[in-house]
């Protein structure tokens, strides 16, 4: 079996080679194969489980006092995108590049509320080895989306800030997308590892400046809120234990994300190789600790049944065909999205024979592709 070094987990999966290297030639930053930096911010890679130990972290943080905006960039490489989304709907006037890994599931979200309001965007997918294409961005993670503002280039971090930015910049109509950023402030601080973190203030908060609401919209739209939370902070913890719950299923994986991600496009033959391999030796045991972590029952299946279950409960008692009733709100996009990153894998097929979630999410899936959100946007 392959016996990775620590710092392997710690940068995770991808950068498998980079890493390598670094590894030998440094012998520093052990931190104990079970200790919490074990699972930094980037272990989940592929299933984002990095979230978890971000907040995991959160109650102890020393506050640094430093509050501050996502600044603008002065320049990001001329790469050739990868894919061009093209919707002909998209009257928005946003110029947007998203960089990304295709089967990250905070990066299937933001497309799935792209794809769902019919906007238009480039992408580029990012080499999860080398990442040379974030490398102008002192955020380390994906996905980042970099809109075009009067201003300048302005990165977006964060999947739920990018959707409540520009939910923000779709709905309110008259500010530029530089202005909207200025809601969305982070603050940074020391965590008890002595890490440098930051967070997100008001991610979950599209700001519209309306006059009044009803009683009925304000309960909606807190509602929407949980949902979307819940998405990032449970829903998605119990995907990498399943995805990687055996090391034949981490191998079936992996060759999804290679085939769905173009790997073999990107990426010369021997690093493909390399990922996919040590990718899910990695992934299949570091599967097990996040299973631990997470509470997840013994039989990991039945956690990510349970919490499907949880959610169509919450869609069924609103009585329509979505949470948001007849059509999706945000928070049936956030579910979606970070569903559909592991659509491909045994763990999904499983989910749709034990579960009834297959209706639910085959519509979800019918009106992103329609982008039925494109007519309710003011142009
Ligand atoms: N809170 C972030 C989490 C993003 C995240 O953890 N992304 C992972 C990929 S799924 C990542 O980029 N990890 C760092 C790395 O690849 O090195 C979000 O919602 O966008
Ligand atoms: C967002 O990005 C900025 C730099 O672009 C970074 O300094 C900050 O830590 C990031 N914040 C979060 C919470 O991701």
């Amino acid at each position: 079996m392959l016996i990775l070094p620590n710092r392997l987990f710690v940068q995770t999966v991808l950068p498998v080679s980079r890493l390598l290297v670094r590894n030998v030639s440094s012998g520093k930053q052990k931190k104990g194969i079970f200790g919490i930096g074990f699972a930094s911010a980037s272990v989940g890679l592929l299933l984002g489980t990095g979230y978890s130990i971000y907040y995991m972290n959160k109650p102890n943080a020393h506050l640094v006092n430093e509050e501050t905006r996502i600044k603008l960039v002065e320049y990001v490489p001329d790469i050739k995108p990868s894919k061009i989304i093209k919707h002909v709907e998209d009257r928005s006037g946003l110029e947007l590049t998203l960089y990304q890994y295709q089967t990250c599931p905070f990066c299937c979200k933001v497309r799935a509320f792209l794809d769902y309001y019919g906007i238009s965007y480039n992408v580029i997918e990012v080499d999860p080895v080398l990442r040379q294409a974030i490398k102008w961005s002192p955020y380390k993670k994906v996905p980042i989306l970099v809109a075009k503002s009067e201003q300048g280039l302005q990165p977006l971090n964060d999947s739920s800030m990018i959707v409540s930015a520009i939910a923000t910049y779709l709905f309110e109509g008259n500010k530029d997308i530089y202005e909207i950023v200025n809601y969305y402030p982070f603050i940074s601080y020391v965590n008890d590892g002595g890490r440098k973190t930051s967070e997100i203030m008001n991610k979950y908060f599209v700001m519209l400046s309306r006059a009044s609401r009803s009683k009925a919209d304000e309960l909606d739209e807190k509602e929407e809120r949980k949902w979307r939370s819940w998405a990032d902070e449970v829903l998605v913890h119990t995907l990498s234990p399943n995805v990687y719950r055996t090391r034949d299923e981490a191998l079936q994986a992996f060759r999804w994300f290679s085939d769905v991600g173009e790997w073999e496009m990107n990426f010369p033959a021997w690093e493909r190789h390399l990922i996919i391999y040590a990718g899910a030796a990695a992934m299949w045991l570091i599967g097990k600790r996040l299973k631990k972590r997470h509470n997840l029952k013994d039989d990991v299946r039945q956690s990510l049944y349970d919490e499907c279950n949880v959610w169509l409960k919450a869609v069924r008692a609103k009585g329509g065909r979505f949470l948001g009733g007849d059509r999706p709100n945000l928070g049936d996009l956030a579910v979606y999205g970070v569903l559909s990153s592991i659509e491909g894998c045994r763990a999904f097929e499983d989910l749709l024979g034990h579960t009834k979630i297959g209706g639910w999410y085959f519509e979800m899936k019918e009106v992103v592709g329609r982008s039925e959100g494109a007519k309710l946007i003011r142009s």
